[in-house]
């Protein structure tokens, strides 16, 4: 990086997962991170404060249903990089907003565009796609080429979103890239989303706080990885000569029931699975407590069985590979969840 000024770098939906771990990433390359979000009456602080990063970004609101709110943030910091991360993102939602869905996450990428396209040409670009665009596919691995087809109103509007950079970067020759980022996973993932769910209700189980976990489609594989891996490769995209679309994934999947053996197994719990279909159940070897139960709550009106990702583009082009294994990762994601216990009882 020349010395001569500091790279400005927009992160939407900064207060999200990603968008901590990036404000993080970005601030040790000594960008000037702007981290935005839209208002919220909610505490949207803790990942900064858990990061200890909270003093070294600049905070700023963004609505990506809201045309002004990021033309005015273009116009005034004329953006070196801009990493869209907002969206609805838990998809089991979008089934009941799929508007609201679709107006964040395929329009408001398209508000982006149009902005970056009239104001700011020479503005990089990268896009949060998903694997959730690929749906119900066939395949052992999902590579950049494999088809599309979603399962849910949110890959669509994924989809939307992902084709419009597509074409704004073939049309207007914008530097612009979709990362299509399969599952990851870390302490800061929201509560709802599955992994963190088990994590920190298991946790509640071992410590006698909590009874037993409701979960739905247990048999559904994802392809998880840790978020703070994932970040570096957003970063490495914009960095390259020529804007272009990379899988950031790790070759490896697991079921949700592997998932859950694989965190009591960590918190020294022996469970035994019994029963089939919708009274499948979980129980302790040592007492025969339930602690896992299906809940039909928890379905989708469809699903996505199975996701499993390369990364051969990533790594030739980016020389990005995933660092952290899912075993390391729940355990860390446990650690964190421990910590918040003993912290919060103090
Ligand atoms: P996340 O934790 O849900 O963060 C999303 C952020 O977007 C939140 O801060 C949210 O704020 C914000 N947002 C929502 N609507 C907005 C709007 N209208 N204007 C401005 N900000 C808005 O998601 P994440 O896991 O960090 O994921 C980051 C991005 O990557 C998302 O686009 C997601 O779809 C995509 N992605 C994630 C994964 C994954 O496994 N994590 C995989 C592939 C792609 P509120 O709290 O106000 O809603
Ligand atoms: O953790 P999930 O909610 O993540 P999902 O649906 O795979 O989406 C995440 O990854 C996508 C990338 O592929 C992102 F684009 C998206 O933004 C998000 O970050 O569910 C994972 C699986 C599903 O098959 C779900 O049906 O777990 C299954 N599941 C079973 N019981 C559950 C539950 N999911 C949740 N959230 N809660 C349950 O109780």
């Amino acid at each position: 990086m020349s010395n001569s000024r500091k790279k400005i770098a927009l992160v939407t939906g900064a207060s999200g997962q990603d968008g901590a771990y990036l404000c993080e990433f970005l601030l040790k390359k000594k960008y000037k991170v702007i981290a935005a979000d839209r208002r919220s009456a909610r505490n949207t602080n803790w990942r900064f404060q858990f990061l200890n990063i909270e003093k070294n970004i600049i905070k700023e609101e963004i609505d990506l249903s809201d045309l002004g709110s990021i033309v005015k943030l273009c116009k005034e910091y004329k953006f070196d990089e801009v990493y869209n991360l907002a969206a609805q993102s838990f998809v089991k939602s979008s089934f009941t907003s799929p508007m609201s869905t679709s107006d964040i996450n395929s329009m408001g990428v398209l508000r982006l565009l149009e902005t970056i396209r009239y104001f700011s040409k020479k503005t990089k670009f990268y896009q949060a796609s998903t694997s959730e665009m690929f749906g119900n596919i066939n395949k052992k691995l999902q590579d950049e080429t494999t088809l599309f087809y979603p399962r849910s109103p949110y890959a669509v509007s994924k989809i939307f979103a992902h084709h419009m950079v597509k074409n704004y970067r073939d049309s207007y020759g914008l530097f612009a890239c979709c990362g299509i980022l399969f599952n990851h996973e870390s302490p800061l993932r929201g509560e709802e989303f599955v992994t963190r769910k088990i994590i920190k209700q298991a946790t509640e189980v071992s410590l006698g706080l909590r009874k037993n976990i409701l979960l739905g489609n247990i048999y559904s594989k994802r392809d998880w990885g840790f978020a703070k891996d994932y970040v570096e490769a957003m970063w490495l995209m914009l960095q390259q000569k020529k804007p272009d679309d990379y899988v950031i994934a790790t070759e490896k999947n697991t079921s949700i029931k592997e998932f859950v053996n694989k965190v009591f197994k960590l918190l020294n719990l022996d469970i035994v699975w019994k029963g089939k279909g919708v009274n499948e159940i979980a129980v302790l070897k040592k007492n025969k407590q339930t602690v896992v139960k299906i809940d039909k709550k928890f379905f989708r009106p469809a699903e996505v069985e199975f996701l499993k990702g390369s990364y051969k583009k990533a790594k030739k082009k980016l020389g990005w590979s995933p660092k952290t294994s899912l075993d390391e990762m729940i355990k860390i994601m446990l650690k964190a969840e421990l910590n918040n216990y003993n912290f919060n009882n103090k």
